[in-house]
């Protein structure tokens, strides 16, 4: 039986994961830490004896910096990188760059935990009419040749099952049936918090009441074995209690302090 080895991981720590902030679609760098733990990864799947054959990420330089240490490390710069913005992390709306603290106690916790993982919580949008600096600024060289020439189709915040509806097309056609099945390669995938837990609810099955329980760490390769028929028959992360740790850390951002 062929297995086919899709290795996905999201990006390691940002400057706003750091500081504890909404972050999606704003640019934000990678924190010192995130560095390390790119470094790392590429460790844990030099290990595990993977060899990435093409590396998939969002156009967001914390995931492009990440993929970068991550190739280098493991002596292949010279693999093939698509860029796209269904990769993006969700549009977490107008709570882009405010502090996860301030908007708890704004919120209280059942509603700040509901807005955080339910499936289908679309936070405050950002108005049409409004400048979103996130996207705005530098669409036309970031995303007009992929999105096409309308803004007003762009996201403006997204609950994770509309990050699904603009993701799970994609990656079936573009990743899964086209360079796993056709192509035959290892795939690297690089990635955001709600990109992961998108692929783990598609891929595992996951109801959507059980996916809000489920949180991502920064910087753990998550390996997915699929068979010929794209079934999952396994999934792991490279390192069990680093994951297990940054689980717990993501699980209470915000809410202590
Ligand atoms: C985080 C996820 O995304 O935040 O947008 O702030 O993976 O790009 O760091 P990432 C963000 P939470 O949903 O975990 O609050």
């Amino acid at each position: 039986m062929a297995v086919h080895k899709l290795i996905i991981l999201r990006h390691g720590e940002s400057e706003y994961n750091n500081q504890s902030k909404f972050c999606g679609w704003i640019d934000a760098p990678l924190s010192a830490q995130g560095k390390q733990e790119a470094i790392k990864a590429a460790n844990l799947i030099a290990l595990a004896d993977l060899h990435p054959q093409i590396m998939f990420t969002s156009r967001l330089l914390r995931l492009i910096d990440t993929g970068y240490i991550i190739l280098k490390e493991l002596n292949k710069l010279y693999v093939d990188h698509v860029k796209t913005w269904r990769l993006n992390e969700r549009h977490y709306g107008l709570y882009q760059g405010r502090v996860k603290h301030e908007v708890f106690r704004e919120l209280g916790e059942d509603k700040y935990k509901w807005v955080r993982r339910n499936f289908r919580a679309v936070p405050p949008l950002v108005p049409l009419d409004a400048i979103d600096h996130s996207i705005d600024d530098d669409y036309d060289d970031r995303y007009k040749a992929e999105m096409g020439e309308s803004r007003r189709l762009l996201p403006r915040g997204e609950s994770l099952e509309m990050v699904m509806d603009r993701l799970i097309p994609y990656f079936r056609v573009e990743i899964l049936e086209e360079q796993l099945i056709v192509e035959n390669k290892t795939v690297l995938v690089v990635t955001h918090g709600s990109i992961v837990r998108s692929l783990i609810k598609y891929l595992n099955k996951v109801d959507d009441d059980a996916i809000s329980g489920v949180n991502v760490p920064t910087g753990v390769p998550l390996v997915f074995e699929l068979d010929e028929d794209l079934h999952l028959i396994k999934f792991y992360y490279l390192d069990k209690e680093a994951a297990e740790r940054g689980i717990a850390k993501v699980s209470k951002e915000g809410i202590e302090k």
